[in-house]
């Protein structure tokens, strides 16, 4: 069978993938972005194309449609909108994971042709704060750097990025050039030690949003030790003494690290010239994040370590397309292809060039305020596409109900059921990865192709055919008339060539005769092209802009929740929640929280905590960890409505969002937290999906079917009779097994000679081998031996899974390295783990660092 060469859907490193239409996977090792490397997620992607919960044919109302009628609706009901509200009454939400060619026609068709700037995308959320700084700084929204300035720096300085599970393959290439090249230092600056702390020579465990100050400090020090380089500054860069006067009166205290941390990092800063400050989520989803954005960028422009080999500020984005869609002006304060709306030159040249009736004039509503106007009724219709905003905004149970409020809302979605689908009028099924073709642009400005592989399943279409069809409905028929993504891909490069005039960083002339179909991966302006190493930049006199910021009065609450990412999921977990390997990784939502705070609230680990806000509560599991300070909670952002109960962390978060780019602030809100009190917990594996309804309940997908784990307050008198609900096969055969001592009881239901379902209760958290009771599902183990609680040739727990790759369970690895494996290659060479994707190496190195401790001490 052919490969087909294509690129991955979920992180901005944009990693090569070599497929084949049965579902192998394998890393390109012809692509510039990762030689042949994949992820645990990307190794997986295999596992997450199966038509299991697709959305195959359009809906309306619930109930089944065909594309005619749906989009009949659909253009009829906006058109109506438009004409008896105005332009401004209607919105589209899109996203960093459409391709160019959808997110082009998006934006095209909401500015041009309604007339209205309505159209925002959850880059809001994303990579808002670096737009705005780098626009402060350079007059445009320019990434300088490359992957393999990250390679050639001394020192990589990683600020608020968990670069090991979020960019997992840009990470093992720091790693192995420092590996290399043991001269190359890391520091990891985030106020949680993660996986990617593991890599760093210095940790430094900053108070949540000390940033400002930490980069004004350094600034301040860099001044005091005469690192401005002088001759460059005067040629190249404004604001320089009221960025240095403002750095110099903050507080570095507010960063809450020792002196002897911040002095060692300014001299590693100060004395490095081959510098690259990566920053991502820490640093963006902050209510001054901007600010912190330039801050650093300020660093890098006073001392000319900027536009020259191995040095540079570098924004790691996102999503895959998160570049794609800055580029073409997915977001609602830019019109297309890096031209501004403000700008009336630009706006004509844009509207002549599409030959629209209409141009936006002025910049439409941001993320949080757009569903803000959903909720005060505002939007009378509102397209969501390739996002689950019900889930992933800030207050995220507020934006439900904003969008119940809007009379007519559209989802296209390639899932049937989401938290966002299921508060929707109209769904559209569109092509998911694998089935669609485009591009996407990576982190580091290259754009690389994504190809189909897999026929189109059900009626799902396109996103720039089903938008591009919608506007032909409107009445723009002419303007929207493509066949394939090569014709938008084609007017995208030709709205660059007729508006190369206006002096702007995006130049897209390289792919002017590009072949589409064979288009290998290309970094515009042209490959190895630096920017900035000239000295010059995109402000009108050429300069670029150092901005004073001072740093923010930090409020300490009891409690602060920090959000964000776990290695094996992407997001809502759509996709990636098909896959029971990446599932074991960590199956439920859970709750970062020191031990002394533990012992504080009298948390037991396994308990359940109840964390609450003013906007809601979520239950979610203790995780008793010292990796964050005291009084500093971490919960993931995956869970939904879909999977749990009241797990959904956004339930919690606050509305709250930087002036200046709009972006939420989504890594630091005060909540309270306290420990729910427990009657039972649970523990269910079965076939079928569950449909718990107790307090805190989360579901998975498992090699044999699902899991649960569950806890409620309300004591059970019939336990059976409660199994037989979850699970819903009411003529299965019951074995229960009670032991009064404990208080535990044992469920096994039989159907057909084979289990369907084993369900554990205790008054604690229950304690059972679970990989061991997954096997078991659907095999004709006697139910009692079952309900022992092993596998019938009694094999110990292999535990929560660390390799994704090969399946290799926490207590397998710990076995491994008390059997000698000290080394990351030896614990691989015992048992494979972290030899495929190497997504798992610095688990298993602190695994090693843990396990060898009482041996140091001997
Ligand atoms: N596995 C996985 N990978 C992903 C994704 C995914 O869903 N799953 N999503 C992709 C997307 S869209 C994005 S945007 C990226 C995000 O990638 P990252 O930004 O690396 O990920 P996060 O976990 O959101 O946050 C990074 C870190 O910021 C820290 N932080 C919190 N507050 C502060 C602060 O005030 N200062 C500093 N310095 N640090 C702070 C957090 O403790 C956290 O460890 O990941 C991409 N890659
Ligand atoms: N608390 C907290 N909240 C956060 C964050 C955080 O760190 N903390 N991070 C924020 C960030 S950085 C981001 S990027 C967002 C991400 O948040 P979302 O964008 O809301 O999350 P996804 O699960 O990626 O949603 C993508 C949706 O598109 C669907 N989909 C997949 N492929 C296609 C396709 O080809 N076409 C169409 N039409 N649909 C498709 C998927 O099934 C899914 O429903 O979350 C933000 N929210
Ligand atoms: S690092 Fe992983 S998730 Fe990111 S693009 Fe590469 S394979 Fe995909
Ligand atoms: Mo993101």
């Amino acid at each position: 069978m052919s490969l087909t060469r294509t690129t991955c859907p979920y992180c901005g490193v944009g990693c090569g993938v070599l497929t084949n239409a049965d579902g192998t996977i394998k890393g390109d090792p012809d692509h510039p972005a990762n030689f042949g490397r994949l992820c645990s997620k990307g190794a997986a992607l295999g596992e997450t194309i199966d038509l299991e919960g697709r959305l195959l044919h359009p809906t309306v109302n619930g109930a089944r449609s065909d594309w005619d009628t749906a989009l009949d609706l659909v253009a009829g009901t906006f058109s109506a909108a438009i004409a008896e509200h105005g332009p401004d009454s209607v919105a589209f939400y899109a996203s960093g994971q459409l391709l160019t060619e959808d997110y082009y026609v998006a934006n095209k068709l909401m500015k041009g042709f309604i007339g209205s700037a309505n159209i925002d995308t959850n880059s809001r959320l994303c990579m808002a704060s670096s737009v705005a700084g780098h626009k402060r700084a350079f007059g445009t929204d320019t990434v300088p750097g490359t992957y393999e300035d990250l390679e050639q720096a001394d020192l990589v300085v990683l600020v608020g990025s968990n670069l090991a599970w979020c960019h997992p393959v840009l990470y093992q290439r720091i790693a192995a050039a420092k590996e290399a090249r043991p001269g190359l230092r890391v520091v990891n600056i985030d106020p949680r030690r993660t996986a990617t702390s593991d890599l760093a020579d210095l940790h430094l465990s900053i108070a949540p949003d000390g940033d400002v100050a930490l980069f004004n400090g350094l600034l301040a020090h860099l001044a005091q030790t005469g690192k401005i380089d002088a001759t460059y500054t005067s040629a190249h860069v404004n604001g320089v003494a009221e960025a240095i006067a403002s750095a110099q009166t903050s507080d570095l205290r507010d960063t809450g690290l020792t002196e002897q941390e911040l002095a060692t990092f300014f001299r590693l800063w100060g004395g490095t010239d081959k510098v690259v400050t990566v920053y991502s989520q820490g640093v963006n989803q902050s209510k001054v994040g901007t600010d912190k954005v330039n801050a650093i960028l300020n660093c890098h422009l006073a001392t000319g370590r900027i536009g020259k080999p191995g040095m540079g500020p570098f924004s790691a984005t996102g999503q895959p397309n998160a570049m794609g869609g800055r580029e073409v002006g997915g977001l609602a304060n830019m019109l297309a292809n890096h031209l501004e709306i403000a700008d009336a030159d630009h706006r004509v040249a844009v509207q002549n060039f599409w030959q629209s009736p209409t141009i936006c004039s002025r910049p439409g509503l941001k993320a949080v305020d757009l569903f803000q106007a959903c909720a005060d009724g505002k939007i009378k219709a509102l397209w969501v596409m390739s996002t689950n905003p019900a889930v992933s905004l800030p207050d995220a149970d507020g934006v439900a109900d904003a969008i119940k409020r809007v009379p007519f809302v559209v989802t296209s979605d390639i899932m049937a059921r989401t938290d966002t689908c299921d508060l929707s009028q109209v769904l559209l099924p569109a092509l998911g990865w694998g089935e669609k073709d485009g591009t996407v642009t990576n982190s580091e400005r290259r754009i690389s192709r994504q190809r189909a592989f897999l026929p189109a399943p059900g009626q799902a279409r396109a996103d720039w055919d089903i938008i591009s069809d919608v506007a032909r409905r409107m009445g723009h028929g002419q303007a929207f008339n493509y066949n394939s993504p090569r014709d938008i891909f084609a007017e995208y490069v030709a709205l660059d060539a007729a508006t190369s005039h206006f002096p702007r960083d995006l130049d897209l002339s390289i792919f002017a005769d590009a072949d589409y179909a064979a288009l290998v991966p290309t970094q515009w302006p042209r490959n190895g092209h630096r920017f900035f190493a000239d000295g010059q930049f995109y402000h009108a006199d050429g300069k670029a802009q150092m901005v004073a910021v001072t740093a923010p009065k930090l409020s300490k609450p009891r409690f602060a929740l920090n959000t964000g990412r776990n290695r094996d999921q992407w997001h809502t977990m759509t996709r990636t929640g098909k896959s029971p390997r990446l599932g074991a990784h960590l199956a439920e939502p859970y709750v970062a929280i020191h031990p002394d705070d533990a012992t504080d609230l009298n948390v037991d680990p396994g308990a359940v905590i109840e964390v609450e806000s003013i906007y809601g509560k979520a239950l979610l599991r203790a995780m008793v960890t010292d990796r964050g300070a005291p009084g500093h909670l971490f919960a993931p952002m995956h869970w939904t409505r879909q999977r749990t109960k009241a797990g959904a962390i956004n339930s919690l978060t606050a509305p709250v969002v930087d002036p200046v780019s709009g972006q939420p602030a989504l890594k630091s809100g005060p909540v309270t937290a306290r420990v729910y009190r427990a009657a039972w917990y649970g523990f269910l594996a079965c076939r079928r999906q569950p449909k718990p309804q107790t307090a805190y309940a989360a579901i998975a997908r498992t090699a044999t079917g699902w899991q649960a784990e569950l806890a409620g307050a309300r004591e059970h008198d019939d336990w059976a009779d409660q199994t037989q609900r979850l699970v819903g096969v009411p003529d299965a055969d019951i074995s229960v097994q009670t032991d009064i001592a404990s208080g535990t009881t044992r469920i096994a239901l039989v159907q057909g000679g084979t289990i369907e379902a084993l369900m554990f209760v205790a008054p604690r958290p229950v304690v059972v081998a679970r990989n061991a009771v997954i096997g078991l599902i659907g095999t004709d183990t006697p139910p009692l031996a079952a309900l022992a609680g092993r596998n019938a040739a009694n094999l110990c727990d292999p535990g929560a899974t660390i390799c994704a790759c090969f399946n290799v369970g926490r207590n397998t690895l710990i076995s491994a390295i008390a059997a000698g494996a000290h080394s990351v290659t030896a614990l691989g060479d015992a048992t494979c783990a972290g030899t495929n994707c190497g997504s798992c190496r610095p688990e298993l190195k602190s695994l090693i660092a843990e396990a060898s401790m009482p041996m140091a001490a001997e």
